[in-house]
């Protein structure tokens, strides 16, 4: 079975790009997330740096909420947003590349949601 980390890695990192364009989403949604729901997920950061970067962010202290984390490093992310149309496959997308802090929520110091860019 997967682990909630495992689920984060999957859905939410991509070491190997620093960013990129529509057809990057549409790739990444269907492999990653999309194809495991058979719906098209709204919208999905995509990190782009190593596990050890990220898996960091969790010996942050922790914000207000008990089990989230903010970067003390900005990272390059891929947000991917769904464009209008079905909410089933195949599903196409609209790439935004930034670099931010990200917000993660961690257990036993290891990310298992994305909040958003912090
Ligand atoms: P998950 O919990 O599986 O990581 O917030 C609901 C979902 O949307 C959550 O999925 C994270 C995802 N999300 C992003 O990936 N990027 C964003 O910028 C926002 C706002 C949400």
């Amino acid at each position: 079975n997967e682990t909630a980390y495992k689920k984060f890695l999957r859905q939410h990192l991509d070491t190997n790009h620093s960013g990129d364009d529509d057809q990057y989403c549409d790739e990444m949604m269907e492999k990653r997330i999309n194809n495991v729901t058979n719906r098209c997920k709204i919208v999905n950061t995509f990190i782009h740096a190593t596990e050890q970067k990220v898996k960091n962010v969790c010996k942050t202290k922790p914000t207000e909420n008990t089990n989230e984390h903010k970067s003390t490093e900005e990272f390059a992310l891929t947000k991917c947003t769904l464009q209008g149309g079905g909410d089933s496959p195949p599903c196409r997308y609209r790439a935004k590349n930034t670099t931010s802090f990200i917000i993660i929520a961690c257990q036993n110091n290891e990310p298992v949601h994305f909040d958003g860019p912090g």
